[in-house]
């Protein structure tokens, strides 16, 4: 049962991204809030494919939120989301409800690549196809930063306060680096404009944490059982769940003290923990795991020596890294772990090696760079980044293909088989800027544990690479 009248909810948020992430997450704390303000629901806009509208529409936007953990179930019923505008289709109805004075946040959980950036740089790339489309038709926008500056410029236009610009994305800084490529963008044609947005709109910073799979077919057939109703679109999580969240909005906020969110006035330490902890630590287990055939995380972890890898990377390489205010990371680790060995979540190690190359900068690489001027070893992140280098080569250790979906697919394909010996294909790698921007790009130590980890994972497969690495200690740290 819904809490609240829900006829009367309003939107008050437009959401970018609508994916499981964003159900389970943003719009599960705005349910708890809508029976004290109704004037805060959601519109969400798919950017890329209609299928979350053709979905849920029928069934009013309304779906199931699943926490599973163990044995234990919960359903519940989120009313949070009042519609879904596929933007390709309707564009002009998403900026009128981005320029409606109603509208005072949006929100976005468009992954790493929406952002159309540099991830080595945090910058926009001026030649990205989306971007060139949108400097060219700013009225017609495909992409998240065209959309934002074009509504923004719309709101100013028609004497309209500015909405609060809030990143729920796995990315470093996440409200400043979209402050500074959504100006970058409006710069390319308005400096007015682009001053405008620098000055007068609030890009607060967050960090989210749940963990939420892909839904499947087996989790929609379970809800059928488990609830009695059918559902398009149900969406599986965790019991655990974060938010933090920095208390600056231009026109307003919900009371999200009162469901639970972390307002504070500086997020990095928080975030700058579950990027190089959570996401790196997954990242890891992703790539090592998937190449020694493990399907989920809590497989891949049920592993003595893979979840000993985790656990010395979290706790030996990252911890050192971490700046002070962030509570009890070695605690945090031993959540993360057991977060991670949840045999209810089916969370595949595919899913998370997807668009390695927009997630290494801020997952590994920080780290590594860290370390490395700090003159600690770098082994075990080292390994993580030679197995990303080794799975989007596109063939598994048995011969098959793997499925590589990542931006940069075809070139890292192609860096990985014209590669011929470790070192060549390091060095190719290398080059990817983008990624590694140039101090590590160009750091012989970095290089060499590269070209003997994936030498060894070429040679001896990524189980026993881990379980060798593990016994031998030649982790030397
Ligand atoms: C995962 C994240 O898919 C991935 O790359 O690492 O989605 C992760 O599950 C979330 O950040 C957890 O908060």
């Amino acid at each position: 049962m819904i809490p609240y009248d829900r006829p009367s909810v309003t939107p008050g948020i437009v959401h970018l991204g609508v994916g499981a992430f964003h159900r389970a997450h943003m719009a599960a704390y705005i349910d708890d809030l809508l029976s004290g303000d109704p004037s805060w629901g959601i519109v969400g806009a798919s950017l890329r494919r209609p299928d979350t509208l053709r979905a849920l529409a029928p069934q009013d936007f309304l779906y199931t939120l699943v926490t599973r953990s163990g044995s234990e179930t919960k359903c519940r019923v989120i009313g949070a989301l009042i519609g879904v505008l596929h933007s390709g289709s309707r564009h002009r109805e998403l900026l009128r409800t981005m320029t409606d004075p109603r509208t005072r946040i949006v929100s976005l959980t468009i992954t790493e690549k929406g952002y159309c950036h540099d991830p080595a740089t945090g910058r926009l790339s001026l030649a990205h196809p989306a971007i060139v489309h949108d400097l060219a038709t700013p009225d017609a926008p495909l992409s998240a930063p065209g959309l934002l500056c074009r509504a923004l410029e719309l709101r100013r236009t028609a004497g309209v306060i500015p909405f609060t610009v809030l990143s729920c994305d796995n990315l470093p800084e996440n409200g400043r680096t979209t402050a500074a490529i959504v100006t970058e963008f409006a710069a390319q044609h308005d400096e007015e404009l682009a001053r405008h947005i620098n000055t007068e709109v609030a890009f607060p910073s967050t960090m989210v944490d749940r963990i939420v799979p892909a839904t499947t077919d087996e989790d929609r057939m379970n809800v059928v059982e488990e609830t009695g109703r059918y559902d398009a679109w149900p969406v599986v999580t965790e019991p655990f769940t974060q938010w933090v969240m920095e208390d600056r909005f231009t026109a307003g906020r919900p009371k999200f003290e009162t469901a639970g969110v972390e307002l504070v006035a500086d997020v990095r330490p928080y975030e700058i923990m579950k990027l190089r902890m959570l996401n790196g630590g997954h990242s890891m287990l992703a790539y090592l795991g998937y190449l020694a055939g493990f399907e989920f995380v809590s497989d891949t972890v049920a592993d003595p020596a893979f979840r000993d890898l985790a656990r010395d990377f979290m706790n030996a390489e990252v911890m050192e890294t971490l700046p002070s205010g962030t509570g009890d990371p070695g605690a945090y680790c031993d959540m993360l772990l057991e977060r991670f060995a949840n045999p209810a979540l089916r969370h595949r190690t595919w899913q998370i090696a997807m668009d390695g190359s927009q997630k290494l900068p801020q997952r590994l690489l920080g780290t590594i760079q860290d370390r490395l001027r700090l003159g600690l070893p770098i082994s075990r992140g080292a390994l993580a980044v030679a197995a990303w280098m080794r799975y989007v080569s596109g063939i598994d250790e048995t011969g098959r293909e793997i499925d590589v979906r990542d931006p940069l697919s075809r070139r890292l394909r192609a860096i990985a088989r014209a590669g011929g010996d470790p070192a060549n294909m390091v060095d190719g790698f290398l080059q990817v800027r983008e990624v590694f921007g140039e101090t590590l790009a160009r750091d012989p130590e970095f290089r060499a544990a590269l070209i003997g980890h994936l030498e060894s994972l070429l040679h001896r497969g990524a189980a026993q690479t881990v379980r060798s690495l593990a016994q031998g200690g030649t982790f030397a740290c």
